[in-house]
């Protein structure tokens, strides 16, 4: 059983907003990036937080950890209420979103393993155990980690523990929610849910299979 987490990547503000209304009663939260933040700006993240469900904010942040500081901090006061980043800048980077996360009662999560088929080249060769190390120690709140490669979220949720783990690649990508619903704490899923024809339908019935 998983909570269904809905990718909101539509890049207008009327469209994602009109999706974000009709598909809430389905949904446990709402997560944002670049495609709709870049189009509609960082204040959407405040609208779809009024209507109730919790936001957060895809950023992949993956810089110096001043700078991190700086953009978790801008992201917290427009509402969200978790980040997502990469840990490879280093522990001391991954840290400052960690602390600017729980300074605003936030949580931090990072990419640990990518669930496109580019995501095995490089995150499956211990690289993604080496994060989930980093990810414990650095007191972070949870990982990303692939739908796609239910055995690879296996086996970095034997390193992480009760941490969370949040798990893109259902829908459009290949993966279903019964492939890792069992595993993972929270299903996303983006554009079979925005770009079907009935979302809050979509929204409906994929959240009745995460159940
Ligand atoms: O490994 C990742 N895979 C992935 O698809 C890490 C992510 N953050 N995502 C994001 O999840 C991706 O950027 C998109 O926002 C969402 C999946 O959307 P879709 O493939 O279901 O449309």
């Amino acid at each position: 059983m998983s909570a269904l987490i809905l990718a909101l990547d539509a890049t207008s503000r009327d469209e994602a907003m009109a999706i974000a209304e009709s598909t809430a009663p389905y949904l446990d939260a709402i997560k944002i990036g670049y495609p709709l933040v870049l189009s509609a700006g960082l204040s959407v993240a405040g609208e779809i937080a009024a209507l109730g469900v919790p936001v957060i904010a895809d950023f992949k942040v993956a810089d110096i950890p001043n700078t991190n500081t700086l953009i978790c901090d801008q992201v917290f006061k427009a509402g969200c209420s978790a980040i997502i980043c990469h840990a490879f800048p280093g522990r001391d980077s991954l840290l400052a979103c960690v602390e600017s996360a729980h300074a605003h009662g936030g949580e931090c999560f990072v990419v640990c393993e990518m669930s496109h088929p580019g995501g095995a080249e490089w995150f499956s060769g211990g690289v993604a155990e080496a994060f989930c190390e980093m990810v414990v120690s650095a007191g972070a709140d949870g990982i990303i980690a692939p739908a796609t490669r239910p055995a690879r979220v296996a086996a970095l949720r034997a390193i992480i523990g009760g941490k969370k783990i949040y798990s893109p690649g259902v829908g459009a990508q290949g993966a279903a929610p019964e492939d890792v619903k069992e595993l993972v704490d929270g299903v996303i899923v983006g554009r079979a849910i925005y770009t079907a024809a009935d979302p809050a339908a979509a929204a409906k019935e994929y959240a009745k299979r995460c159940r």
